[in-house]
């Protein structure tokens, strides 16, 4: 097992979980870049599987589903959250696939909770783009996170998101509503606000990989990042992995945040740990009880 090598300090460089090769530069990587692309993480019965699990979402969309494009978008930008509790197959694929493994090692942590899984289709031709943004502002966590961006279709390099290397290292960031920019979550003036970065690209470290299914992109809750639209003849079915550092606290916000856990609050108190069945521990395996 990864984590226990990691933590007697012997140098993991080359270990093979499984067929992925994860080494020390892509765990140094991800500490300097805050992202790091794996290649051949999910294996091709496990993408069967989320393909199976997606279609049954987009079939009986959950009550926190949402379309983040306009009616005239040629294509559908659909979202959908917190779906692995009606969906075993995200449940099979975010504990039981060496996505939690490989999210406990990037982080260098030896134990990850998970978070909740994110469904982002866009169709075949969506012009709408996912702006630059940090997920951490969205959510109620208080401590790292990471997230594995998992997608089911050949992405181009021209359709495949975009990352802000370092940004993570940077300050809470203004999160605002993707269609209209709207400050739905910390008060306007609260938090810096993300800078224009297409104003001026080549002032940023930018990352962006042409991905086959199977590549995941790891990057950190505070890495800035955004996604092109998909200007391509065939659609892009994502699902994004969401793993905690089993240290990570629960925060209660005054608003409702993105995505909303209702009722949570009366269940997990300001500064608890995450210790809650909506977020088991991933990693490393709980047994089986016989
Ligand atoms: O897939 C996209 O369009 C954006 C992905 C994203 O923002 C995320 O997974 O946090």
């Amino acid at each position: 097992m990864l984590w226990i090598i990691r933590h007697v300090r012997v140098p993991i460089s080359g270990v093979d979980l499984n067929g992925t090769m994860v080494d020390d530069s892509a765990i140094e990587a991800f500490a300097r870049d805050g992202v790091v692309a794996v290649r051949g993480v999910i294996k091709p019965p496990e993408l069967e599987l989320l393909a199976e699990g997606v279609s049954r979402v987009v079939d009986a969309p959950g009550t926190r589903a949402n379309v983040a494009s306009r009616e005239t978008d040629p294509g559908r930008f659909f979202e959908d959250f917190v779906r692995w509790p009606d969906t075993p197959e995200f449940e099979q694929v975010a504990l039981r696939s060496q996505l939690p493994e490989l999210a406990a090692a990037l982080l260098d942590s030896p134990s990850v909770r998970f978070y909740h899984d994110h469904v982002l289709i866009k169709e075949a031709g969506t012009s709408q783009s996912t702006p630059w943004h940090q997920d951490q502002p969205y959510y109620n966590v208080e401590g790292r996170g990471i997230s594995a961006w998992v997608p089911l279709d050949p992405i181009p390099r021209a359709g495949s998101p975009e990352f802000w290397a370092g940004s993570h290292r940077g300050p809470w960031r203004m999160p605002r509503t993707f269609l209209d920019s709207e400050a739905k979550w910390f008060p306007e003036g609260s938090l810096v606000e993300i800078p224009d970065i297409d104003a001026d690209r080549s002032a940023y470290d930018i990352r962006q990989w042409a991905l086959d299914p199977g590549d995941v992109v790891f990057f950190n809750f505070l890495t800035v990042h955004c996604a092109p639209g998909f200007p391509f003849d065939h659609g892009r079915r994502v699902v994004s992995f969401r793993y905690i550092d089993a240290e990570a606290r629960h925060v209660v916000r005054p608003w409702a945040t993105s995505p909303e856990f209702p009722g949570l609050a009366d269940e997990l108190g300001e500064g608890e740990l995450f210790d809650h069945p909506l977020f088991p521990v991933a990693w490393p395996p709980v047994p089986a009880i016989r």
